[in-house]
């Protein structure tokens, strides 16, 4: 293998650093806790168990792995696509070791993951591949027609059996189903307003984003 291949890490994207990603799974936590206790969502419980009159833990459904981050390029050692012209991009390059606030505006859950949505700054944006939307086409059709990155997201967990990428596959979904409209009356919480969008999707707008100070960098092993 070429020296300049084995080079490409696991993926690119912002950590959090330590001090806040305790902070985000606490208050991540709390959400769980009291989406669990609202009737709004107790009558909607099927979505999760597929059984009616189940009950549902939700600070056990998702488990937890590795430090907060946000992936901007998954290169997989640079098998996949546009990781080498990622690794070699100047903006990449610049920006590598830095340290920038990420702006966290949403919780949201499914039946399969739990994340908080990223919204980027201008300044954020170009480390932001230019196809990430895209290449969720196959799974969340609407993808490609939504902004430069929707997708950005912190994967705070996932149910058992479920792989992290899902978490922006499931924040896309919301997004586009957000985009179509016709959604009934959130739910106003003291974090912010809870909107439910079918299929045990919910997403709790935060009323002050969390902003979460992080190391651009990257993953190996
Ligand atoms: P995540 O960004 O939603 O957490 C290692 O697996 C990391 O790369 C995880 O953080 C994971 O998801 C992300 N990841 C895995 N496969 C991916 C893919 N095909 N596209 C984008 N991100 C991916």
């Amino acid at each position: 293998v070429p020296h300049e291949e084995v080079d490409i890490p696991l993926y690119f994207g912002w950590f959090l650093l330590a001090a806040v990603q305790e902070k985000i799974r606490c208050t991540s936590m709390d959400f769980l806790k009291t989406l669990d206790t609202l009737d709004a969502f107790k009558k909607h419980l099927i979505d999760f168990t597929g059984k009616p009159d189940k009950e549902v833990d939700l600070e056990q459904y998702y488990k937890s792995k590795g430090s907060l981050h946000c992936t901007t390029k998954f290169c997989n050692h640079g098998t996949v696509e546009g990781s080498k012209d990622y690794a070699q991009n100047t903006a990449v390059q610049k920006a590598y070791g830095s340290v920038s606030e990420l702006s966290l505006t949403a919780l949201f859950v499914t039946p399969r993951t739990v994340g908080a949505r990223v919204s980027l700054t201008e300044e954020q944006l170009p480390l932001w591949p230019a196809d990430a939307e895209k290449e969720a086409e196959s799974v969340v059709p609407a993808a490609a027609s939504l902004p430069r990155g929707s997708r950005a997201h912190v994967t705070l967990g996932c149910a058992e059996g479920v792989e992290p990428v899902q978490t922006g596959f499931d924040l896309l979904q919301i997004l586009a189903l957000q985009k179509d409209g016709q959604q009934g009356e959130p739910l106003e919480m003291e974090l912010g307003s809870l909107m439910y969008y079918s299929e045990g999707r919910w997403m709790l707008t935060l009323r002050e984003p969390m902003s979460a100070p992080a190391c651009f960098s990257s993953f190996y092993a």
